[in-house]
């Protein structure tokens, strides 16, 4: 049998992270953990990370696309937040965002990492986002490592 998989160390790949505007306190502190274990994994953070900022989740999927369709990057990873409210908008934006950004992985064959979490409060969001749960942006960023790692393993298999 052959088995594939992704290691758990930079394959030369560039990234771009898509971060939403909306609740940034939460976003920022994504960001900082994603940035932190793409450069503990080999990452050249200056050279082969761009961020691009969007005004909220419902807009990361457009933006995914655009970066998707450039090939420049190796994996897109959307961060940020969407933190329920009173009325059932949270319903539309976190579905939108995250049926978006898998259709534009699926659409490019390129790996697109949903890093957006989608809590009832904001103190679910703040325990996800570098305290006590971990950081949703560093579990996001070692996923990307992993997948870019993985498809430069299948891309260079000649059978
Ligand atoms: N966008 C978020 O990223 N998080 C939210 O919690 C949120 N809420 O709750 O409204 C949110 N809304 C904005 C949305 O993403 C769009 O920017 C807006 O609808 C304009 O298209």
């Amino acid at each position: 049998m052959r088995v594939f998989e992704g290691q758990m160390v930079d394959a030369g790949g560039r990234y771009a992270l898509v971060a939403g505007r909306f609740n940034d306190f939460i976003t920022h502190r994504l960001i900082e953990g994603a940035e932190d274990i793409l450069r503990r994994h080999g990452v050249n953070t200056e050279t082969h990370v761009d961020l691009v900022w969007v005004p909220g989740a419902y807009e990361m999927p457009v933006a995914c696309d655009k970066l998707a369709a450039s090939g420049r990057y190796d994996a897109v990873i959307a961060l940020g937040a969407v933190i329920r409210g009173a009325t059932p908008h949270f319903d539309f934006v976190s579905g939108q965002a995250a049926a978006g950004v898998q259709a534009v992985g699926t659409k490019h064959g390129l790996p697109c990492i949903f890093g957006v979490l989608t809590t009832d409060t904001i103190e679910q969001a703040i325990e996800r986002a570098g305290t006590k749960a971990g950081n949703n942006g560093a579990h996001a960023a070692r996923t990307a490592v992993e997948m870019v790692s993985l498809f430069k393993a299948l891309e260079a298999d000649n059978g």
